[in-house]
């Protein structure tokens, strides 16, 4: 039996998000994804949109995915390999090279990135919506408006 391990934040779920779960399903008999906590985040200096309760119920609602647990360190992985047999461990190659320490405990790999797709894109297309930003959008068009009145004042 090959037990695959991940860890992400998977704020914002996405097709990246999906394509990297369906391929790390492929790998093995047994997927086990470590989803990152608030509070691990924050100490990251990294604040998500949906709380960890909730990604982590999307991600253990993902076909293929047989266990999610909450990521709070950068060192459990070293446990989280031994504790649960883990034979490959695999991220998106963003982390390439990353971890490349945990070989003395199993295989390491890492998988293309999908294109075109990112959290943090949908939380620019996101910030649109933003109060702040819709106001700032509105004083703009308020001077466009004025000027046009000027402009059309003049011919
Ligand atoms: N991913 C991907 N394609 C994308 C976006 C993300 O394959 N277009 C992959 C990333 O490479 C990562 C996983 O999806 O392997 C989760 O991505 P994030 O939610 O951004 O996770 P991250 O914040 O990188 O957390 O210990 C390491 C971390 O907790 C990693």
């Amino acid at each position: 039996m090959t037990t695959v391990l991940t860890y992400g934040t998977f704020d914002l779920f996405h097709i990246g998000h999906l394509r990297l779960l369906e391929r790390l399903g492929a790998m093995g008999d047994r997927l086990i994804v470590g989803v990152s906590t608030d509070e691990f985040n924050a100490g990251k200096g990294k604040s998500t949109v949906v709380p960890y309760d909730d990604r982590a119920a999307i991600v253990g609602a993902i076909k293929g995915v047989d266990l999610v647990l909450p990521e709070q360190s950068w060192e459990q992985k070293r446990l989280d390999i031994v504790e649960h047999g883990v034979d490959v461990f695999v991220m998106g190659d963003d982390w390439a090279g990353k971890f490349d320490d945990l070989a003395d405990l199993c295989r390491v790999e890492y998988l293309p990135r999908t294109k075109g797709i990112s959290t943090t894109g949908l939380k620019e297309m996101l910030r649109v919506l933003d109060p702040n930003h819709v106001e700032e959008m509105q004083d703009a068009l308020r001077v466009v408006s004025r000027l046009l009145d000027h402009y059309r004042d003049l011919t």
